[in-house]
C-alpha cells in the first residue's frame, strides 16, 4: 500500500487559495474535524460555533433553516470563525445554470458571497455552474466543492457521474478546491490529485441511519478505508449532552485515523 501524502505536502500543491488556507488550518489546529451546524435558529448555530469552535477546521451551515436570519449573520460568524481559526462553508447546492448560480450565490437575502469561504455545487447541469460561480467566487479568494457522491441511500452520483465531477474540478482546479464524497478510495478515476480536498458527510461514532436515508460510516472507516480527509458531523454533535466535549471526541478520532493513514 501507497503511502498517503500528508496534509502539508499537498497543501504546496493546491491552486486554489482557499483549498490551500484549508490544509494550514487542518495542520495548525490538528484536526479535519467539520461541523455541521443543523441547529434550529441563527442564534443557537452562534453559541454552538463559538462552543465548538476550537475543535474544528470548518464549520457547514445551511443558512435557509435559520428563522432568524438577519443580514448581520455573516459578519457574526465570521468573527468567531476568525477567533477560532476555522472556516465557513455554506452547503447550498447550487445546481442551476451558470447565470442563475452567479445571482443565488451574491443576491438575495442570504449574500452568501459576503461571508461563506467555501460553497458546494451539483454538477447536473454541467461545467457551466463551476464558471458561474468562479465569476463571483475567484475573484474574491473562495473555493468550490463539487458534490461528487451523496451520502444518502439510492442516490444518483454514483460511476461515471462521479468520474465526470472530478473531470470538471480537474479543469478548474484554479476554483474547485476538492469533493463531498463518500468513497473516493473506490473511484475508478483514481483519488485525483492530492490538491483536492475530499470531505465526507454522514459520520457518527457507530455505523447505522437516521430512518430517513441517511447512511453513517465512522470516522476511522471514512479516514482510512475510504480514503476521505475530512468529516462532516452533525447530530452526533449537536444532539450530544455536551457538543463541545463530544466534538473533541469526534476531533481526536479523525485526527487518529489521518495519522495512521499517514503512517502506513
Ligand atoms: P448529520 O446530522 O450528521 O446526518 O448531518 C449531515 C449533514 O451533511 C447535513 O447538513 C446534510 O445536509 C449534509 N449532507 C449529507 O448528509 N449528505 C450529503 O451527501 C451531503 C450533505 Br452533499
Amino acid at each position: 500500500k501507497v503511502k498517503s501524502l500528508g496534509f502539508k505536502e499537498r497543501s504546496e500543491m493546491c491552486k486554489n487559495q482557499m483549498g490551500k488556507k484549508l490544509f494550514e488550518v487542518m495542520m495548525e489546529k490538528e484536526t479535519n474535524l467539520c461541523l455541521a451546524a443543523d441547529v434550529g435558529t441563527a442564534a443557537e448555530l452562534l453559541d454552538i460555533a463559538d462552543k465548538v469552535g476550537p475543535e474544528i477546521c470548518l464549520l457547514k451551515t445551511h443558512v435557509d433553516i435559520l428563522p432568524d436570519f438577519t443580514s448581520d449573520f455573516g459578519s457574526k460568524l465570521r468573527a468567531i470563525a476568525e477567533k477560532h481559526n476555522f472556516l465557513i462553508f455554506e452547503d447550498r447546492k447550487f445546481a442551476d445554470i451558470g447565470n442563475t448560480v452567479t445571482m443565488q450565490y451574491e443576491g438575495g437575502v442570504f449574500k452568501i458571497l459576503e461571508w461563506a469561504d467555501i460553497i458546494n455545487a451539483h454538477i447536473i447541469s454541467g461545467p457551466g455552474i463551476v464558471d458561474g460561480l468562479k465569476l463571483k467566487g475567484l475573484p474574491r479568494g473562495k473555493g468550490l466543492l463539487l458534490l461528487a457522491e451523496m451520502s444518502s441511500a439510492g442516490n444518483l452520483a454514483t460511476g461515471d457521474y462521479t468520474a465526470a465531477a472530478a473531470k470538471i474540478a480537474e479543469a478548474h482546479s484554479d476554483f474547485v478546491m476538492g469533493f463531498i464524497s463518500v468513497n473516493p478510495a473506490s473511484w475508478k478515476c483514481g483519488n485525483v490529485n492530492p490538491s483536492m480536498v475530499h470531505a465526507t458527510p454522514g459520520v457518527q461514532m457507530v455505523k447505522g441511519g437516521d430512518g430517513l436515508g441517511q447512511q453513517y460510516n465512522t470516522p476511522r472507516s471514512v479516514i482510512t478505508e475510504r480514503g476521505s480527509d475530512i468529516i462532516i458531523v452533525g447530530r452526533g454533535i449537536i444532539k450530544a449532552e455536551n457538543p463541545a466535549v463530544t466534538a473533541h471526541e469526534y476531533r481526536l478520532e479523525g485526527w487518529k485515523a489521518y495519522l495512521e493513514k499517514c503512517s502506513q
